[in-house]
């Protein structure tokens, strides 16, 4: 059972596998989508480069503008200040010592296919993309830089003035208790092994791609812009800023989002600040839609990682030291600084604690689409290789790949564990809670661990080969700074719930909804809530880093709680009674265990601003309490404000760390190297959940998606820098025919940190599949899998070089 109770959780809806209420309206075609919305707004296209490296000559624009319905065409040199500015560097850090960021158009160099050059806008679409091909740019070629090892060798650059491509270089180093260093550690090892891992190029592909939409009110000198982001807040900052507006006069809306999975924060976007650009400029409404070719090229990737790897273990597989290399493709530009390669460097070691670590990374310029964080952000890449560590380890020593993670487990006693190591931000990396044990056993269990080898030799007595793997993860989740969340009960007893950051399919309108109606006890139908729109919700940071849950879900039950102390206090002046003896169920308060005097909310929120007396039908129903609650009296009263509603942030002191493990049984056949997943299972800790059918949902989103990762998808650059496969045609998703039953266990250890005791989910489920798919086909081939993702040809190729 789960935990229920406890945190001042008064009735049963937090916890409960409540329906998505969203669905309704997004499955039967009802969701308004970005490009849903203005359908009179004229139409930007971009002439993006066709080079991966390439300085510009010369635009000659003069054969489009003749064009039918053409309305301008902007190139570099007509933005304004401010605007022509380089996109902002997002997440600044000392050891990124060469940070760049693109031009929203290019200013004299393009630095991979896809980057934008000119803007046209036309009276639609069509005509916009014609216009634009008649637009001639005459590029001077330069030599592409493609894959991190030919852009060490600095031959050539991406950056003039970035020697040897490197943007960062970082090293984080935790000796042993006797104090010793890792690579020591590793040479006084009993055993030792050497190896290195590589991790290709992916992206997320959310249904919808990018998007934006801008209104200019002349009259009011405002501006609303409707962008399908997963930071509304920051987009509104930015447009403000880079177009010398005062913030109140942009309004910035996300509408239905199809999805995010990280692209979506990168803000702003050059086409979320083009687009409101034209759009003051020209008077006119205007409206660019991201294609699906555009999405391939023009916004940003992630993965692509290659680790070198040194370990020392003792005879129980312990870890005594482990030194890792990384070299991070950072592609041409780094709006987010180093944000990937840190989190994989510093949430490497997972739930395990080891004698001695040293992780060095470099991150490195190429001629390719940049990359910041996707979905997972760097873990599937610190899991790929301390999970391919462990079983290598297991191996070599013969024993239970299980076991030898169980003897390197931090303990439930030990919590809060520090690793030694420091976050992005500079402050330390601590484990809040977990039950790593206990999860590896539920997971043994649930996918049949120990019986496993029988079930194999009895397929292979069939001539079938099966597999089994396994991955270990843990996840910081729910980052600062802030959500807040407002709450107000209107005089029809409807509860009104906003907060600031937006939503992409999580299915926030429900949970936060659970959370409202639990905390002031409500049904549930009568909560709405209200994302990712400036006008209601101004002060926000976004939905990534799997933290809506903690930080707004937390925020919203704080804001509750305020409105509930209120109401209580207005209710029982009405009841003439103490407000501690008072409850709230199914939205009226009474006197706890008298079920027959009770007091609405909705009179309440009549009581609580008594100039609407005389305006609502409430106000009947209010008179009743005439005599008791005094309705001639000043409104506020001091320190007090008039309505029945409440704000509140929160902020936590640090992250909060998820915890998960994932096992898989591949089959992989003999003679055409087809790799099959016959079974999967999940165990999860996210903490306290607030749904857990949602939470599964993640989860099993999650794993589809880190199926495509570990079978089918990944970028394919040839030499010049071009990438091949850029279309759904080429790059291959997972269909729900290729992704198999996830069987879920869930572990509810609360984190210790915030009121709510919840951890982040939305990640989780990309996170291990790599290294589990690559451990399940090691084990049904006995050939060292490490590289990801891996093809029939590749298993085959790799069936041939191992016979050698
Ligand atoms: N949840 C819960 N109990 C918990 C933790 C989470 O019920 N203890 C619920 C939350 O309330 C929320 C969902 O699970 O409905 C995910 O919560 P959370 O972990 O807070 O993640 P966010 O809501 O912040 O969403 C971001 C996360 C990220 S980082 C990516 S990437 C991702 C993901 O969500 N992108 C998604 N899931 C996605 N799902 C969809 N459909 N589309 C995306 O683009």
């Amino acid at each position: 059972p789960r935990g229920r109770g406890g945190h001042g959780v008064s009735t049963r809806l937090f916890g409960e596998p409540v329906a998505r209420r969203e669905d309704g309206r997004l499955v039967t075609g009802q969701g308004r989508y970005l490009d849903d919305l203005g359908h009179d707004a004229l139409a930007a296209a971009f002439v993006r480069s066709p080079h991966a490296h390439a300085r510009i000559r010369d635009i000659d624009v003069s054969a489009a503008l003749d064009a039918d319905g053409l309305v301008a065409i902007y190139t570099y040199e007509d933005l304004p200040e401010r605007v022509r500015d380089p996109l902002p560097l997002l997440i600044p850090h000392p050891a990124l010592t060469h940070g760049r960021t693109a031009y929203p158009l290019a200013r004299d160099v393009v630095r991979h296919v896809g980057e934008p050059v000119v803007m046209v806008v036309a009276r639609d679409r069509y005509l916009a993309e014609d216009a634009a091909a008649l637009i001639e740019v005459d590029y001077e070629q330069l030599k592409p830089v493609v894959g991190v090892e030919e852009a060490v060798q600095g031959a050539h650059l991406v950056h003039q003035d970035v020697p040897g491509n490197v943007g960062a270089h970082l090293v984080q180093e935790v000796p042993s208790p006797g104090g010793a260093g890792a690579e020591q550690e590793v040479d006084a090892a009993p055993h030792r092994l050497s190896f290195r891992l590589d991790i290709e190029r992916s992206a997320s592909m959310p249904l919808e791609g990018r998007g934006v939409y801008a209104r200019w009110d002349a009259d009011d000198g405002s501006l609303r812009v409707y962008s399908s982001t997963q930071t509304s807040t920051s987009v509104r900052m930015a447009v403000a800023a880079k177009l010398g507006l005062p913030l109140p006069k942009v309004e910035v809306i996300a509408p239905d989002v199809g999805g995010g999975f990280g692209v979506k924060i990168v803000h702003p976007w050059p086409e979320e600040v083009l687009v409101p650009w034209a759009a003051m400029l020209l008077g006119r409404e205007v409206k660019w839609t991201e294609d699906r070719r555009e999405h391939f090229v023009a916004s940003a990737h992630e993965r692509a990682q290659v680790q070198q790897v040194r370990v020392g273990f003792d005879d129980e597989g312990r870890v005594l030291g482990l030194s890792v290399t990384i070299l991070h493709d950072h592609g041409a530009y780094t709006p987010y600084g180093i944000i990937v390669p840190i989190i994989t460097a510093t949430q490497l070691l997972g739930p395990y604690k080891i004698g001695a670590y040293r992780v060095e990374f470099s991150s490195i310029y190429t001629n390719t689409v940049q990359v910041t964080p996707y979905r997972g952000a760097g873990r599937p890449q610190a899991v790929f290789c301390m999970e391919r560590t462990m079983d290598k380890i297991a191996a070599y020593l013969g024993r239970d790949r299980a076991q030898v993670r169980a003897a390197n487990f931090i303990q439930p006693d030990e919590f809060p564990y520090d690793q030694g190591l420091l976050f992005q931000d500079g402050r330390p990396l601590i484990y809040d809670s977990g039950d790593y044990p206990e999860s590896l056993r539920l997971l043994k269990e649930l996918v049949g661990w120990d019986d496993f080898h029988e079930v194999k030799a009895e397929a292979a007595r069939h001539g079938r080969r099966l597999g089994i793997g396994i991955g270990c993860y843990v996840e910081g989740t729910g980052v600062g700074p802030y959500e807040g969340g407002h709450v107000q009960v209107t005089s029809d007893g409807r509860v009104h719930v906003s907060t600031g950051l937006t939503s992409q399919g999580q299915g926030h309108e429900t949970v936060f909804a659970q959370i409202a109606a639990t905390e002031l006890g409500v049904p549930l139908d009568r909560v709405s809530v209200v994302t990712g729109d400036t006008r209601r919700f101004g002060y926000a940071v976004g939905t990534f880093a799997s933290r809506a849950a903690v930080l707004s879900g937390n925020a919203i039950a704080l804001a509750c709680r305020k409105v509930r102390e209120k109401a209580l206090r207005v209710a029982a002046e009405a009841l003439e009674a103490d407000p501690r003896d008072l409850e709230i169920e199914d939205g009226v308060v009474r006197v706890a265990g008298n079920p027959g005097a009770g007091v609405p909310l909705a009179t309440v929120a009549v009581l609580s601003n008594p100039l609407r007396y005389a305006f609502d039908e409430e106000a009947v129903r209010a008179t009743q309490f005439a005599g008791t609650a005094d309705l001639s009296r000043p409104p506020v009263d001091d320190g007090d404000e008039p309505g029945l509603e409440g704000r509140d942030y929160y902020s936590p002191v640090r992250s909060t760390f998820a915890s998960g493990m994932h096992a898989a049984v591949v089959e992989t056949d003999p003679d055409t190297a087809e790799i099959r997943i016959l079974r999967y299972a999940v165990v999860h800790d996210c903490g306290r959940m607030i749904n857990p059918m949602i939470v599964e949902g993640q989860i099993h989103g999650g794993v589809a998606q880190g199926v495509g990762g570990a079978l089918y998808e990944r970028m394919v650059y040839d030499g010049h820098g071009q990438l091949l496969n850029a279309s759904f045609m080429d790059f291959l998703m997972p269909y729900a025919t290729e992704v198999p039953y996830i069987q879920t266990a869930h572990l509810e250890t609360p984190s210790p940190l915030n009121p709510l005791g919840i951890k982040g989910a939305g990640e989780a489920g990309v996170i291990p599949v790599s290294a589990v798919i690559a451990s399940a086909v090691e084990d049904a081939e006995g050939i060292p899998v490490d590289r990801m993702p891996i093809s029939p040809s590749e298993l085959h190729e790799l069936r041939r070089t191992s016979r050698r």
